[in-house]
């Protein structure tokens, strides 16, 4: 008796391999390069050619921006662009954009359908049809030529997850502005909707406060930079032998340019969370205004790696201040629903020397310093929620109680977003084990640029289902979604940036965004080996590791 389960197997080996019938000679498997691999496809034999002479038909209002963005990818890569126009046309083939007669209120959704002579681009929303445009892309030939030829299919399309999220650290090292678009384009490619700005750290404050340009003339800045990792005694204080290259080493972006990049990130369905980090994480804003430490000071930004045992003063009521001014202009400037206020790494020692903060703690019939942690999140919170915006921070937050409303980002595996989850928060999945793309992607680190460590390969970022296996349906609801990080301690160029997080970025795409039946490690990479001329096209300094996958 053959079970259910393996009558299941057998039929989808059949359907990978495409075994030819008795008497047929063996098909090729059908394959397109599509990443993340859409809900459902259709594939043909059929070809769809496409030439300037091929019309746009717009049967939507609404949608002339993704028409422009399609119309100008046409002639940057082939020479060409379509004209436009609002009734069926009599001759020729042609791509109509339409949206469907009913509203499900389904944005991100789409259908693309392909025959030989029509294209059909067919969402409710901007984001489905810029979505669909992705796809499309996808399959386009890289080869410039004028008459283009695309394979016929139907595609169904809508992503698993709300939350589909890429971070990106510039304040380890810092950015510009058209690398951090660029970062955007990639994002946009495999169909992220969120870009997690980490914009200030110990190391580095990176976005211009008007109210306090000290942040950017002196936090924005440090003498120089640890070279290699920081060593320690055995003692566990820092070794005396580290060593520093001597050159300074700055920048930040002005408001003028945030502003540019939210309006490019909008202009791609991409919502840019920024992060400002509290309590602890926050050197070069100390280096900036001492006064809002424990100890006054004097501070210099940090210029190694690792966490500063100086934080901001928990106890001092003009510190409060200091930062709702600051998310004042942030939250001005980035029209997302969520803040991330950081609340990860916070060390507690000069709190239990500082007479403010015990007092504090006295004040508000605190346990400890956990208490006037949550203590703080908390105050934050009230403020942010004032206007009209939630907070979310690292799974620290939980630690001495969570804020009422706030949604919780876990990094140290998945507890905390657990924790979050069971007590009814919204949760962002980014454990460490697969989601730290500042990991290592391959065993051999003699091959690997220097990193901070950890083994994070791409098929177990494929695999990653943010989910946990134990949850309810109605626990599950609460997980939002996953992101994965790139903290940039040891990443210095952008081309570094290109190589450690992708094709990770696509493996993870499709965890996010492909049902979970539909997923096939092996087929993924065959799809990205087809994928790869894309990349080149673009010119991505990409991890070329999965090539010699066979
Ligand atoms: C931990 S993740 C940090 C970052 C570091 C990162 C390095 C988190 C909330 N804090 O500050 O850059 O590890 O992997």
């Amino acid at each position: 008796m053959i079970s259910e389960n393996m009558k299941k197997i057998i039929a989808s080996l059949f359907l990978l391999l495409s075994l030819p019938s008795v008497g047929q000679p063996p098909r090729p498997m059908k394959v397109l390069p599509l990443i993340p691999l859409p809900r459902e496809v259709k594939y043909s034999d059929d070809n769809f050619v496409l030439s300037a002479q091929t019309k746009i038909v717009l049967l939507a209002d609404g949608f002339q921006h993704e028409v422009d963005y399609i119309n100008n990818f046409f002639k940057t890569n082939y020479g060409f662009e379509l004209a436009i126009v609002k009734k069926m046309p009599t001759d020729g083939n042609y791509i109509l954009i339409s949206r469907p007669d009913f509203e499900a209120g389904f944005l991100e959704n789409y259908d693309l359908n392909i025959n030989q002579n029509q294209i059909f681009f067919l969402a409710e929303g901007n984001p489905g049809l810029f979505y669909a445009m992705q796809t499309f892309i996808q399959i386009l030939p890289v080869e410039k030529t004028a008459e283009v030829k695309i394979p016929c299919v139907q595609i169904s399309d809508s992503p698993r997850y709300q939350w589909r999220g890429m971070h990106l650290d510039c304040s380890r090292h810092f950015f510009t502005k058209a690398e951090v678009e660029k970062y955007i384009d990639y994002l946009a490619m495999y169909k992220f909707n969120v870009f997690h700005w980490h914009l200030v750290d110990d190391q580095g404050w990176r976005i211009e406060i008007k109210k306090y340009p000290l942040l950017t003339s002196v936090g924005g800045k440090r003498k120089e930079t640890i070279i290699g990792k920081p060593a320690f005694n055995k003692d566990g204080t820092p070794s005396k032998d580290d060593k520093y290259d001597g050159t300074p080493y700055g920048g930040f972006y002005t408001q003028e340019d945030i502003k540019e990049i939210v309006a490019y990130a909008q202009s791609k369905y991409i919502t840019i969370l920024p992060e400002i980090e509290m309590p602890g994480h926050s050197l070069a804003a100390l280096a900036a205004y001492p006064q809002y430490s424990c100890t006054g000071g004097p501070f210099e930004t940090y210029t190694k790696w690792g966490v500063s045992d100086d934080v901001y003063c928990a106890g001092n009521d003009e510190t409060f201040n200091f930062l709702e001014d600051i998310l004042t202009e942030v939250m001005a400037l980035f029209p997302g629903k969520y803040i991330h206020i950081g609340g990860d790494e916070c060390l507690k020692d000069r709190w239990k020397a500082c007479p403010k903060c015990q007092k504090r703690i006295v004040d508000e019939k605190l346990k400890n310093a956990e208490e006037l942690q949550s203590y703080f999140i908390t105050r934050i919170e009230k403020f942010v929620n004032s206007k009209g915006k939630q907070i979310i921070g690292w799974d620290e937050i939980l630690e001495g109680g969570l804020a009422p409303n706030a949604a919780v980002m876990s990094w140290r595996g998945i507890a905390g977003g657990v924790a979050a989850a069971k007590q009814n928060h919204f949760v962002v999945m980014s454990p460490g084990k697969p989601c730290y793309f500042d990991h290592y992607q391959s065993k051999d680190k003699t091959k690997e640029p220097l990193a901070i460590g950890g083994f994070n390969p791409l098929d177990s970022v494929y695999a990653y289902d943010p989910t946990p296996k134990a949850f309810s349906a109605a626990e599950a609801k609460y997980i939002m979604g996953a992101q994965a990080n790139v903290w940039t301690e040891y990443i210095t160029t952008f081309s570094q940036v290109e190589y450690m997080s992708m094709p990770r970025m696509a493996a993870l795409s499709e965890a996010l965004w492909t049902p979970l039946d539909k997923k096939n490690y092996k087929e993924f990479v065959v799809r990205l080996k087809m994928h790869a001329p894309v990349l080149d096209r673009m010119g991505v300094n990409y991890a070329k590791h999965f090539k010699s996958i066979k």
